[in-house]
């Protein structure tokens, strides 16, 4: 968890960030979804969200393809409104697929105190058992 806090901490200074490889097939990922304007892969971390308290039999993650300065929620202009929407419903297409029909949880983690760690807009779609909430 404070792996993942410290992470969080990073510069948020646009620069290229571990998705660009995976948007480009430079490294490997379970991409479980694709179109022209996003990607949805499997997390790669299920252990370490084990520790983290978000563990979840599905966790998969939805990526826009072209950042557009959306290095994370908070920066999100006029221009942005429909690839947000598009990520959304995105979301739940993949989750029914994923055989989420009881329920699932769609995070988006902003800044440090969001803790997020990847600079690159992302959506966590969490599932597969019980939720609690509050989060922590
Ligand atoms: P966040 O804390 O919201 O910025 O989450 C970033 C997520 O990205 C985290 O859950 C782990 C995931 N992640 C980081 N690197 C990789 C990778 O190389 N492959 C995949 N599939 N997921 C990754």
């Amino acid at each position: 968890e404070r792996a993942a806090q410290a992470a969080a901490a990073q510069a948020d200074d646009d620069a290229p960030t571990i998705f660009d490889k995976i948007i480009a097939k430079q490294i490997k990922s379970d991409i479980i979804y694709e179109d022209d304007q996003c990607l949805a892969l499997r997390d790669i971390q299920p252990q370490a969200r084990a520790r983290a308290r978000m563990a979840a039999p599905v966790h998969f993650l939805v990526i826009p393809k072209h950042r557009d300065g959306l290095t994370r929620l908070s920066r999100a202009e006029e221009r942005h409104k429909a690839l947000l929407g598009h990520l959304l419903f995105v979301a739940q297409l993949v989750a029914k697929q994923e055989g989420l029909q009881p329920g699932f949880r769609v995070v988006i983690n902003d800044g440090p105190q969001g803790c997020q760690s990847v600079y690159h807009l992302h959506l966590h779609i969490m599932g597969g058992r019980q939720l609690s909430w509050p989060p922590g």
